[in-house]
């Protein structure tokens, strides 16, 4: 890792916002992209959280310090990961499944689709399968795109693409699959129409589906 982003690193497992912010911004104003900060930074940071978690080491409330950190220091990335194109290339109707609170990494999904150009309705985290399929009415979307992180919530994401066929839109809409339990496997088992396994794949899949 870089050692200016080693500080970014470090305050994403102390849970420490203000020190993120400045440390992102101050990675900006030197000239590291989006990507890198990203890739070095803020997601391995995220990783050694999860496995402090597992080891007993830190519990929810620690977890949840360094999310709201982590997620100081994307908002500070999202105008360099949306400017890439202006032009519409569709439109993506995105949400967690019922159930998961988790949405940072569903909130990078959205960023990136932003940054190719797709106009984006998120509905947030824990959304029913009813409130997708309803979304999806009113809007006609090109794509459904769900995000799930717990091996308990993924089951939702079939019960969504049910709920889609039960209301008949099933085939109105591509619906895209992601997040750390989900596999290749797994879309194609739920009737998935892909899988992307982070967020800049989760864009260039979502604009492969509907060209
Ligand atoms: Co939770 N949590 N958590 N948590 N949490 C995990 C997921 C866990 C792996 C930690 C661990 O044990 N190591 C574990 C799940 C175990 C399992 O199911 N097998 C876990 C658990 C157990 C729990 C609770 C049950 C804990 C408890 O209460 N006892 C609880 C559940 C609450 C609920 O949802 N109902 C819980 C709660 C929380 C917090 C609320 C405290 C907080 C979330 C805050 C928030 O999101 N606003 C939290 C956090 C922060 C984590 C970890 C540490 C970090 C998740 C994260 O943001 N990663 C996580 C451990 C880990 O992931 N190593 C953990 C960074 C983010 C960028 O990555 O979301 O994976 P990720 O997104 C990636 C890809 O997955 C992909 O793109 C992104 C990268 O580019 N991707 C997609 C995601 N969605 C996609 C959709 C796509 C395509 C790609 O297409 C549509």
């Amino acid at each position: 890792m870089d050692k200016e982003l080693k500080p970014i690193y470090e305050g994403v497992i102390r849970g420490d916002a203000p020190s993120v912010q400045q440390k992102v911004q101050a990675a900006i104003d030197v000239g590291f992209g989006a990507d890198d900060i990203l890739k070095q930074s803020l997601i391995p940071a995220m990783q050694e959280v999860g496995d402090l978690f597992e080891k007993g080491e830190y519990f929810v409330p620690e977890m949840l310090v360094s999310a709201r950190a982590m997620q100081r220091g994307l908002e500070l990335l999202k105008p360099l990961l949306a400017s890439a194109e202006v032009q519409s290339t569709g439109k993506v109707v995105l949400g967690t499944v019922q159930g998961d609170l988790h949405d940072i990494g569903k909130n990078l999904v959205g960023m990136m689709l932003e940054g190719v150009g797709f106009e984006l309705v998120d509905l947030g985290a824990d959304v029913s399968p009813e409130k997708f399929a309803q979304t999806v009415r009113e809007n006609q979307p090109d794509i459904l795109a769900m995000s799930a992180l717990l091996t308990t919530t993924m089951p939702a994401m079939k019960t969504t693409i049910e709920a889609l066929e039960g209301a008949g839109l099933r085939s109105q809409v591509k619906v895209i699959v992601g997040g750390a339990p989900i596999t290749d496997e797994y879309a194609d088992e739920i009737g998935a129409d892909g899988y992307a396994p982070d967020a800049s794949r989760a864009a260039s899949l979502a604009k492969t589906l509907i060209e």
